[in-house]
């Protein structure tokens, strides 16, 4: 028996330590440990010994028994660690792995050039407002002295959302100067930038939406003067030192009175070539005096504040800025075009 005992040992401690895995493992403990084991079915025999060789002998199974129990144990936590050890392995992130460089977006040229208008008159102490695009008929014609009648409240320029024509996409940005009056404290030195809406057949010159920066600066002894001045040095800003302007009498119905304002073409020098169409010049922005009737409409007194206005259309700007031949190109969106800025 004895021998036997050492047999079961030698045996299951070679093949404990071989197993290959945990199911293979635990057929082993079976096998050896289990209640029909090799190892308890000899002790199941120890009946049959002499008395007197059962104590010894029954040391010898219980420290065969720790054995393997022990053997056992180490094998499993061996198998563990193997197991733990190739699950690391397989899902280990190589931080050395240069990472994939994310595709740094373009600004727009349309956000170019409307930054830059805005730094020029930020820097001169404008604050820059904003408003809805949807706006009542009143702000966007009754309040800037277009009334009921005027050729811009028709139907086919203007996109009404009622039957009535009171409500409607705002075809200039002038609303929004309209509010300011109404809500800020005198005096007012104010751009606003945005969309506006009219119904316009699609080309290269022509869009339903576009975009305008208009401005208004209203004060005690605000003269022509000061239009002048402050829209030349804006000139300047943008265009460089010496940009010579010129200005020419013009009709809005907010203003007046009332001018265009051209710069010389930078091409020629005034001289006349493809680029100003043989003028010269180039068409810049309108502006004008703000008309009496707006202000008193405001509840200003004409008396004793005065004030001046101006209007850019933006896309055109743009264009120039960057040579831009179809102002289709500005809302398509394609990013071969817009990768360019
Ligand atoms: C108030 C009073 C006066 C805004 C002005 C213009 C002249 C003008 C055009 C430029 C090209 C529109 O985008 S465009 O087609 N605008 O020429 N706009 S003065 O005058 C105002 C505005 C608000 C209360």
């Amino acid at each position: 028996m004895k021998e036997q005992l050492s047999d079961i040992r030698a045996q299951a401690l070679a093949a404990l330590e071989a197993a290959p895995d945990s199911a293979q493992l635990e057929q082993l403990r079976v096998r050896y440990l289990g209640k029909k084991g090799e190892l308890t079915n000899l002790l199941k025999q120890m009946g049959q010994l002499p008395p007197d060789q059962r104590p010894a002998m029954g040391q010898l199974a219980n420290e065969v028994r720790a054995a393997l129990e022990a053997a056992l144990e180490r094998r499993a936590q061996a198998l563990e660690q193997q197991a733990l050890e190739q699950r690391l392995a397989a899902e280990a992130v190589d931080v050395t792995i240069p990472g994939k460089p994310p595709r740094l977006g373009h600004r727009h040229p349309m956000s170019i050039a409307l930054g830059e208008i805005e730094q020029v008159f930020v820097g001169m102490g404008f604050t820059v407002l904003d408003g809805p695009e949807i706006e009542l008929a009143q702000l966007n014609f009754d309040r800037l002295n277009a009334e009921e009648g005027h050729p811009s409240r028709d139907w086919s320029d203007t996109f009404y959302f009622d039957t009535d024509s009171r409500v409607m996409l705002r075809s200039q940005t002038s609303p929004m100067q309209v509010r300011a009056m109404d809500s800020m404290p005198l005096p007012i030195r104010i751009i606003a930038p945005g969309r506006v809406y009219r119904k316009d057949e699609v080309d290269a010159t022509h869009s339903p939406m576009f975009h305008q920066v208009e401005g208004m600066v209203i004060d005690k002894g605000v003269t022509m003067a000061d239009l002048k001045g402050t829209l030349n040095t804006v000139v300047e800003q943008l265009y460089g030192a010496g940009t010579r302007t010129r200005f020419r009498p013009h009709h809005f119905p907010f203003t007046e009175p009332s001018c265009e304002m051209d710069v010389q073409c930078h091409k020629c020098a005034g001289a006349g070539c493809p680029t100003c169409k043989g003028e010269g010049w180039i068409e810049l922005l309108g502006a004008g005096m703000v008309h009496p009737r707006v202000l008193e409409m405001a509840g200003i007194d004409p008396q004793v504040y005065s004030g001046w206005a101006f209007g850019i259309g933006l896309e055109r700007t743009a264009m120039r800025r960057f040579k831009i031949a179809d102002l289709r190109l500005i809302f398509e969106n394609d990013v071969r075009f817009l990768e360019q800025f």
